[in-house]
């Protein structure tokens, strides 16, 4: 069959047709991951004429994290709260812009049994130069009474609760990658029609791979064994051939998107400086252990497996070693001697 015979199956009928398979589902998973899609598609459409119009740059003020937020920032989390508030498919969402979770009001969003958590335009310091950003999303079922509003409990779970997670890539094509406990799938957004269609079924993280990501640029504040590893995979792996290659766009969708179709290994471990290092428990590291382990990697912060984590608090930073089964195994027997990781 050639491809112009070939059946484009979009997003909404995939998540159709996975519905299908589980009789008492209500099909609200599958609505909440369409309005998601259509809250990317917003801001993919920003985000490709950023520099044709007045998006680029600094907004002028700092988020919670302290970190200086782009006008695509803004735009992006403002979209996604006003899309999902609309659909009324979720109760609430959490998001790495605000300071607290949005609760909505309306009846029937507190009869919506999820909530959202996102970063809405993770690795926005890399718009002005071009370089591939993305969203990250995850989506938890309430652990409060249906009916009322949600609650921070809600937004406090951990990553072996969820129940889908992922992210959208705005790269050289826009795709998005989301897991259920299930399978893992990627949908690229075919602009002519306006819808995500499936075209990386299934999905599976190699078990090694060559390609080893880290900002190298903090090797002054890590520690002898993250230092003895990291020697490993420059030079010492000769059992494996070749030493690695180090790939470090700055952008955690796009060094994730890569380890997940190439295989190896990606890192932001704790330093000196940054004893719990610097990525979000909530909005970038339980979304992408959920889906990375759905696809046969690993995710650790190096002691414990990331999705074990009982969240203290909205913002918290956790150390990551994700990716590669093999490597990710490797590494910990540098990092923490007889680790073992589920
Ligand atoms: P550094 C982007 O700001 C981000 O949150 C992730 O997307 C990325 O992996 C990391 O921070 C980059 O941090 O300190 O290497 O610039």
């Amino acid at each position: 069959m050639d491809n112009a015979q070939r059946k484009l199956i979009t997003l909404d009928e995939f998540t159709i047709q996975e519905t299908r398979k589980f009789p008492q589902a209500t099909g609200e998973l599958s609505a909440l991951l369409r309005d998601i899609g259509l809250a990317c598609k917003m801001i993919n459409k920003q985000v490709r004429k950023a520099g044709l119009v007045d998006i680029l740059g600094k907004h002028g003020a700092t988020n919670v994290q302290g970190e200086e937020q782009m006008k695509l920032d803004i735009y992006s989390n403002e979209t996604l709260i006003s899309v999902l508030k609309n659909s009324a498919d979720c109760a609430g969402v959490a998001s790495e812009e605000n300071d607290n979770e949005v609760c909505f009001d309306d009846s029937f969003s507190a009869h919506s049994k999820y909530v959202v958590l996102f970063d809405p335009l993770d690795g926005s310091s890399n718009i002005d130069v071009n370089a591939s950003i993305g969203t990250i999303f995850s989506i938890y079922r309430r652990v409060s009474p249906l009916g009322g509003p949600c609650t921070k409990e809600d937004f406090l779970q951990p990553g072996n609760k969820l129940m889908a997670a992922g992210y959208v890539i705005y790269g050289s094509s826009t795709m998005m990658v989301y897991a259920t406990k299930l399978s893992v799938n990627g949908f690229t957004l075919e602009p002519s029609i306006g819808e995500f269609c499936l075209s990386h079924p299934n999905l599976k993280c190699p078990e090694k791979g060559k390609i080893y990501s880290i900002n190298q640029g903090n090797s002054s504040k890590y520690d002898d064994n993250l230092l003895a590893y990291l020697k490993y995979c420059m030079e010492d792996n000769k059992a494996e051939g070749r030493p690695y290659s180090h790939r470090y766009i700055g952008s955690m969708v796009a060094d994730m998107h890569r380890t997940l179709i190439k295989g190896g290994i990606f890192m932001y471990p704790a330093d000196s400086s940054s004893p719990k290092g610097k990525l979000r428990l909530q909005y970038e590291c339980n979304p992408m252990a959920f889906l990375m382990q759905a696809a046969g990697g690993l995710a650790t912060t190096g002691t414990e497996n990331i999705l074990d984590i009982v969240p203290a608090e909205l913002h918290q930073r956790v150390p990551i070693y994700i990716g590669s089964k093999q490597m990710v195994s490797k590494a910990l027997e540098f990092v923490k001697e007889g680790a073992i990781v589920a």
